[in-house]
């Protein structure tokens, strides 16, 4: 770097570090937080040295800091929550308050200055566009494929495709995602992709680049002004964004030369609809419905749809590998209420117990974000009687509290029995330390599309299908990338058509 930019960098950062100190001055008569060692500009960045993965560090503190603690990550006022009593009252009795987003250069980026779901602040068109997207998954749909019909099918296509690929060990990540993208597919365009689809491929590309550069906790995102020197990650970002960009921007505009508003066929359509309507309804928010708008939803609904659900589907297969035993269960739960004349469907699910169990046992021991995305409080409050000021930022350690040992015994051991009754029945979770998708006003939109899914492709493919390990390629455990969400490494499989299934093919 010349000397230029050093010289730039040391000033840019003393006229911050002045102005922080005047900004940031906590007000006094409050109680306030043990707080992790701080230092003016750089905050606890020395503490936060370490090549734990953040949830395990801000885990590992609670020995010294207890459940909740703050830091600060430059001039940010960070507060942590490393127990689910608090992270109820954040998330739910003060869901309102605490209902903010950070405002930070990668995801203002991602979401367009601030627009669509995930990453926006609360507001009537943040919560139309929840609704929505609610709406169209959710609401019986007069005419089209429900959201049940739209998944068997694809469920029972990638296993017929499965059966190709008996011989020898399959890549499963992959083909997951191939089934997983085109179900949101469907849902988000009415479009699925073939499995060597150069945009579905595109779609792949894009996803990995986002997911590896956004929100990390990277020094761009403490620091916005780092934004003005060059960074290989934010071009990287940029990069993903265009390819995003053009591929969603060609969906949008088909969608926008065919839309007829008698015939919604999938979530763009909904939401060009609703645009339409805007024009002739006031009470419907026009200005946050614009073209923007309606593409910073689509990137969020289709982007968190593809991620989370190959992530948590990858977890939950390599679960079913390690436990052979837990496989012969489902089945065997499976032949005995399902039999091999039908395929699954998700009235079944009351009787799966065993199967709903393993589901909820994956999303406690491996949460898709460990840390979730951070929460920020809207006004002055307090969290468990301590002063919170308005602005700071709170980090709910998810992953802390589904592994608790005061809530779960031994919680590193997968044991789908621990969600089941003394009578095998999959009961409502045993410990209030479980939280797999959020709570209160910005829980996760698809909560109930994901346990769907799940259900059905597990119960379809262990209908049809046992897995192994490929001979000689046996794992304890997959390789982790930690970034916004925890993405599991790749594995093989060794797939094995059941005989009772081959014997009875309807
Ligand atoms: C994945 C990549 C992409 O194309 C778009 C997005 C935006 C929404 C993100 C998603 C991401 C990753 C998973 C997130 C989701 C919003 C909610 C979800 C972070 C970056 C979780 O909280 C697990």
């Amino acid at each position: 770097m010349d000397l230029i930019v050093i010289t730039l960098i040391i000033t840019v950062s003393f006229v911050i570090l002045s102005f922080t100190s005047l900004v940031h001055k906590k007000p006094k008569g409050g109680k306030y937080l043990k707080s992790l060692p701080s230092f003016p500009f750089i905050g606890s960045l020395l503490s936060l040295r370490s090549n734990l993965p953040a949830h395990l560090l801000l885990q590992s503190f609670q020995k010294d800091y207890g459940d909740l603690f703050s830091l600060m990550i430059g001039h940010q006022y960070v507060v942590v929550i490393n127990h689910y009593r608090y992270a109820k009252e954040v998330l739910a009795k003060k869901g309102m308050i605490f209902a903010g987003r950070a405002n930070t250069v990668t995801t203002n980026l991602l979401s367009r200055d601030g627009k669509g779901i995930a990453f926006a602040n609360i507001s009537p068109a943040w919560r139309f566009h929840r609704k929505l997207v609610h709406s169209h998954f959710y609401t019986a749909r007069s005419g089209k494929e429900t959201l049940e019909e739209i998944i068997c099918k694809e469920a029972a296509l990638i296993c017929s495709n499965f059966e190709q690929l008996v011989a020898s060990p399959v890549d499963i990540m992959i083909n997951l995602t191939w089934f997983l993208a085109n179900v949101i597919g469907m849902l988000c365009f009415n479009s699925t992709h073939e499995r060597d689809d150069p945009e579905f491929l595109k779609v792949l590309k894009y996803k990995q680049g986002i997911v590896e550069t956004v929100r990390g906790g990277h020094l761009l995102d403490t620091f916005s002004w780092l934004k003005y020197f060059p960074s290989e990650r934010l071009q990287a970002l940029k990069r993903s964004l265009a390819i995003r960009e053009s591929i969603l921007t060609k969906k949008f505009e088909e969608h926008k030369a065919n839309f007829k508003s008698d015939s919604v066929k999938d979530l763009t359509d909904a939401m060009l609809k609703a645009q339409e309507n805007a024009k002739t309804n006031s009470l419907l928010p026009g200005p946050q419905l614009t073209d923007d708008h309606l593409m910073a939803t689509m990137g969020d609904i289709y982007g968190a749809g593809l991620e989370t659900m190959s992530i948590i589907h990858t977890w939950l297969l390599f679960y079913l590998l390690l436990h052979p035993e837990i496989q012969s269960k489902i089945q065997e739960e499976i032949d005995n209420n399902i039999g091999f004349e039908r395929a699954p469907k998700l009235s079944d699910r009351k009787n799966l117990h065993f199967l709903n169990a393993t589901i909820s046992e994956t999303l406690r021991i491996q949460p898709v974000a460990p840390l979730l995305i951070p929460h920020v409080a809207l006004v002055d409050t307090s969290i468990g009687g301590y002063t919170i000021p308005k602005g700071t930022q709170v980090t709910i350690n998810l992953w802390a509290i589904h592994h608790d040992e005061k809530e779960w015994k031994n919680p590193g051991v997968f044991d789908p029995t621990r969600f089941l009754s003394k009578e095998g029945k999959h009961t409502h979770p045993p410990s209030p330390s479980f939280m797999p998708f959020g709570a209160g006003p910005r829980i996760c939109v698809g909560e109930a599309l994901t346990k769907m899914q799940l259900f059905l492709f597990f119960a379809t493919f262990l209908q049809r299908f046992s897995v192994e390990f490929p001979p000689g390629q046996q794992l304890t455990d997959l390789k982790r990338k930690f970034r916004i969400v925890q993405q599991p490494g790749d594995f093989k499989v060794q797939l094995k058509s059941r005989k009772k299934w081959r014997g009875c093919t309807p």
